[in-house]
């Protein structure tokens, strides 16, 4: 990267990436400023780089030769527009990581499941033996840890980090799924695909979903190791109770940690990666049962006089939500009661209703877009607060049955983010059962 020297590079967006890349370019002799679209903002202490708010005038980027954006800023922001226009280079934090990581990187992208995926493989690949980091999009930006030598970088790939990558090589790669998400940014869903697929640009192997040709690249020469919930003999499988890898039993699902179908694909995918890196199959599955998974993804925080309260607050989308709603609704013995909305990001919502219709006894809303969710059942109330969506399901509540909040949409309209809508969740329910 010396190649900066002397340079002159504006860091977009002063969130955890633009502090991390600020840290990092610090090293080189550049000339840093940074820019925030932000009209106004608590500048960090230890920035001590002039910052721009709001949007730059034009002549801003006479000079500048290297924009690294944040994920967050739409890529076709007029500012970027302009920086394009005066021949500035338009880069990610993750085109940076790219350029000079000395670790093999395995990439995890998809519109659900990301973050599971990226920690159980991280998981068993440190249960192996491995010197292994989960980073990206799962919390962790990739130049904090650009320059250590790892035996593997897991990395966790949004959408938007890969609309500003280019040269990133991988070992393997997985587009977990693909459902209606961030179409807010994105505009199609084939934009969004395009997005997703750029994770195959340059990898070496691939695991994809059977009968998803959505997950597979483009480029038919890269070799693919399959998943899927079928009982083919190929790939990885399910046969009789059991995640099969060409028909040998692996891993027993009644004993995994991780519930729903939809965990047995999360499961499948990670030993797809860890095979794809050499490490044995037997060792790899074991580790499975040890896995402790993230909170606020299908978990559940209490169970009062026979009533099972689930915190899915990290379901920000439609896929999420019906994973969540079919899985438990599958299995469920008394009634299903949903609690949803929020800021639905432009998705369609009422691909929802066949969930609901199924599964759903009883719909409580909130949120910008809740009343939309509401008006896909009969059996559905809107309210104002998560107190009062809590106290109603708990009026509602018999032993056995299931609460669950499983939003289907973005949080920002009500909470900071979704942990923070899962406390309120949680000291709501604290509150009426007391
Ligand atoms: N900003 C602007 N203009 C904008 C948007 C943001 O100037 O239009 C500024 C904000 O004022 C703020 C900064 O950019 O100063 C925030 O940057 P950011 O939104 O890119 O967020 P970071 O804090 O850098 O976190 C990002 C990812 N966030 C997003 O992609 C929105 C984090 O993923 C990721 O963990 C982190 O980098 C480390 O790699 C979060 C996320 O919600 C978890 N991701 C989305 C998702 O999973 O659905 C994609
Ligand atoms: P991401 O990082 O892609 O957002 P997470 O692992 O954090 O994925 O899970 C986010 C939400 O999606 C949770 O509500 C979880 O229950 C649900 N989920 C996880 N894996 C899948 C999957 N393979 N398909 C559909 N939904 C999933």
């Amino acid at each position: 990267l010396n190649e900066l020297t002397n340079k002159t590079v504006v860091v977009a967006g002063l969130g955890k990436t633009g502090q991390a890349t600020l840290r990092f370019l610090r090293q080189f002799e550049a000339n840093l400023k940074v820019w925030d679209t932000r009209e106004t903002l608590s500048v960090p202490v230890d920035v001590s780089e002039p910052v721009h708010f709001g949007t730059p005038p034009a002549h801003f980027w006479q000079g500048v030769d290297v924009l690294v954006v944040s994920p967050g800023i739409d890529l076709t922001h007029p500012g970027i527009q302009d920086a394009r226009s005066a021949k500035v280079e338009v880069i990610g934090d993750v085109e940076l990581f790219a350029r000079i990581s000395p670790s093999k990187v395995v990439g995890i992208t998809g519109s659900n499941g990301k973050t599971t995926v990226t920690l159980l493989l991280a998981h068993i690949l440190k249960s192996c033996g491995l010197n292994a980091v989960a980073a990206g999009n799962v919390g962790k930006p990739v130049l904090e840890i650009a320059q250590d030598e790892y035996d593997c970088v897991v990395l966790e790939l949004s959408s938007f980090q890969l609309e500003s990558t280019h040269s990133l090589q991988l070992e393997a790669a997985v587009l977990l799924n693909l459902s209606d998400d961030h179409l807010d940014r994105h505009k199609t869903m084939s934009a969004y695909l395009q997005a997703k697929q750029r994770i195959f640009t340059h990898c070496k192997q691939a695991v994809v979903w059977r009968g998803h040709p959505e997950t597979y690249p483009i480029d038919s020469r890269i070799p693919v190791t399959t998943i899927g919930i079928d009982a083919s003999g190929e790939g990885f499988s399910i046969d009789s109770g059991w995640i099969t890898y060409e028909s040998m039993p692996l891993l027993d699902i009644a004993k995994l940690p991780l519930v729903g179908t939809h965990n047995i694909l999360n499961v499948q995918a990670a030993l797809g990666l860890a095979r794809a890196l050499g490490v044995p199959r037997d060792a790899a599955a074991e580790a499975v049962y040890s896995f402790i998974p993230a909170p606020h993804r299908c978990t559940q925080i209490a169970l009062h006089n026979g009533v099972s309260w689930i915190d899915d607050s990290k379901a920000t989308n439609v896929g999420a939500a019906q994973a969540a709603i079919t899985g438990i609704g599958a299995v469920k013995s008394g009634k299903l009661i949903l609690i949803a909305g929020g800021d639905a990001k432009g998705a369609d919502l009422s691909a929802l209703k066949p969930a609901i219709d199924q599964f759903v006894d009883y719909v409580i809303t909130l949120g910008k877009d809740g009343k939309l969710i509401a008006s896909l059942s009969a059996h559905s109330t809107y309210v104002a607060t998560m107190f009062d969506a809590v106290k109603v399901a708990h009026d509602m509540a018999r032993p056995d049955d299931i609460v669950l909040l499983s939003p289907a949409c973005a949080s920002l309209d009500m909470f900071e983010n979704y942990e923070h809508r899962a406390k309120v969740f949680d000291q709501s329910i604290r509150q009426v059962v007391a």
